[in-house]
């Protein structure tokens, strides 16, 4: 008898219950979570069919938050998360306009409010035959995390239309442009939503939509951002996404002491982010031996240098060409047609064109090749699948909504310029969006270090991006 009260009182009985206990309550939590999440699925799939890409984006944020969530009863009972996944508001329209032969066109236009919380409805507008609501509902989602990570007061929003701007002339983008403008502006406004530039809206069209915008509602606000420098655009706006790119895997490179000086780096994409990621990866020493459009890519083995992307430069924001022409000027390189970059040996990987251009074969090649990051500068380029290969291969691996925030980080900066009716230096602006970007790896690391010390930036992205806007949701009741 005496023996068992002192095994009862004994510290180490004590010990051993409590683990037992400690371990029966997070086996039951384990399957709460597991049950919380596949349940959520199931409504978020039901509420909105074939909305693939859609419950894409939504089952990669509610595997990493829900076992937050579910250690916080409030959340739950508020269905802060069911809430997050319905958009404030979708606005589908009919966007008609006459093209050079005289021809009606009709496209469909979209805007999608998802979350108002923490600021602003904010996110890019898309022009390209791809785009639906579900595409558009994945964008604005993944914006909504985005933006409360780049910790400037912006909501989540995007926007878009299935107009195609290849081939067309500069008076046909113009009249889309107007039109789409006409029903657009009255949903929009500079403290109620602020579009911008993504796929297939650059510079051109944001001039063609400020004008019909300011026509309409006779005010020259900041309502949309990458606007031109001479009329309200922020200094490094254009640059800003490919440059926050390779800030972010800087930081990622120094938690394993390595820097981008002698790497060699394959970049996907030849637009707007590919480019300036190209540029900033270069300058930092780095050799970058691919870029690609929808139609192939080419392989250039002594690395692109800046009279090559001036090159590019040209050839794709002014002549409007295809990157299969850059083997014309620079012959020692190779074009391979309806192809992915992914099987050139790289150390470094900066997907820069569109979702899910990474598949599992493409992982796999990347591995083989030796990359050993991967830093996403589209809006999800790799699939869940791809995913899995690079984390359990333990590759340094960040999603988008964390790499390629220094683009919307920037606009914000726009929007503060032009509420202050100032505007900044390069140098201002540049060093602000250096600080953004190492703030934001900074909560990648907070909330996504692992017990053995790997940092899954998916999980501390998408925590650190819920935080912020579900205490703002739970703060300003049910609305
Ligand atoms: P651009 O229109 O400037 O360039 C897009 C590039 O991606 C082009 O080279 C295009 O090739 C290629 N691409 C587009 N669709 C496909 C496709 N279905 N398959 C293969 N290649 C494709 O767009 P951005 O550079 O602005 O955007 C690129 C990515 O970065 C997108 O995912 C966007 O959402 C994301 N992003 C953009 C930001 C910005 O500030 N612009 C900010 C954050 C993210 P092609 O000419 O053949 O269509
Ligand atoms: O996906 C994105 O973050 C963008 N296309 C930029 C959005 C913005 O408002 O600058």
């Amino acid at each position: 008898m005496q023996f068992l009260s002192q095994i009862l009182s004994s510290n180490k009985f004590f010990n051993y219950v409590c683990k037992r206990l400690n371990l029966a309550v997070y086996l039951t939590m384990d399957k709460f979570t597991q049950n919380y999440i596949d349940g959520f699925m199931a409504s978020v799939i039901a509420r909105n069919p074939g909305e693939k890409e859609f419950h894409q984006a939504v089952r990669e944020v509610v595997e990493s938050v829900a076992p937050y969530i579910t250690a916080y009863p409030h959340l739950l009972d508020l269905k802060i998360m069911e809430r997050m996944v319905e958009p404030e508001r979708v606005i589908i329209f009919r966007v008609p306009w006459m093209d050079d032969r005289g021809e009606v066109q009709i496209n469909r236009g979209f805007r999608v409010q998802m979350n108002s919380a923490i600021g602003p409805y904010k996110g890019g507008i898309r022009f390209h035959p791809s785009v639906n609501l579900s595409i558009m509902k994945f964008l604005a989602f993944e914006q909504t995390f985005k933006n409360s990570l780049t910790t400037l007061p912006m909501g989540g929003g995007k926007g878009g239309s299935d107009f195609n701007p290849k081939g067309k002339s500069d008076a046909e983008v113009m009249r889309f442009c107007q039109s789409f403008m006409t029903e657009l502006q009255r949903h929009i406004g500079p403290d109620t939503d602020v579009p911008a530039g993504d796929i297939g809206v650059g510079g051109r069209e944001i001039g063609y939509l400020f004008g019909q915008y300011k026509r309409l509602r006779d005010e020259f606000t900041g309502t949309l951002t990458g606007k031109g420098q001479g009329w309200g655009g922020s200094r490094m706006r254009p640059e800003a996404t490919g440059y926050g790119l390779c800030y972010f895997a800087e930081q990622m490179l120094a938690t394993r002491g390595e820097t981008f000086q002698g790497k060699t780096v394959a970049i996907s994409g030849s637009g707007n982010v590919a480019q300036y990621a190209a540029q900033k990866a270069m300058r930092l020493g780095a050799k970058v031996v691919t870029l690609s459009d929808s139609n192939g890519y080419i392989h250039d083995p002594e690395g692109l240098d800046e009279e090559k992307l001036a090159f590019v430069f040209e050839l794709k924001n002014f002549r409007r060409g295809r990157i299969k022409e850059y083997v014309e000027q620079y012959p020692q390189a190779t074009y391979h047609p309806d192809e992915r970059p992914w099987g050139v040996p790289c150390d470094i990987a900066l997907p820069c064109a569109t979702q899910n251009e990474i598949e599992k074969e493409d992982a796999e090649k990347l591995v083989a090749g030796g990359c050993f990051c991967v830093a996403e500068g589209a809006n999800m380029p790799s699939t869940p699948e791809a995913i899995r290969i690079f984390q359990s291969n333990g590759l340094l691996y960040s999603p988008g909504k964390a790499s390629n925030a220094g683009g919307v980080a920037t606009s914000g900066l726009e929007m503060s310029q032009n509420s202050m009716r100032q505007k900044w230096t390069s140098e201002e602006v540049d060093a602000n969006l250096r600080r953004i970007m190492t703030d934001i790896h900074s909560a990648c690391l907070k909330y996504g270090t692992e017990e053995n010390g790997y940092v899954n930036y998916v999980k501390g992205a998408n925590i650190a991006g819920f935080i912020k806007v579900a205490n703002a949701m739970v703060d300003q009741g049910l609305v």
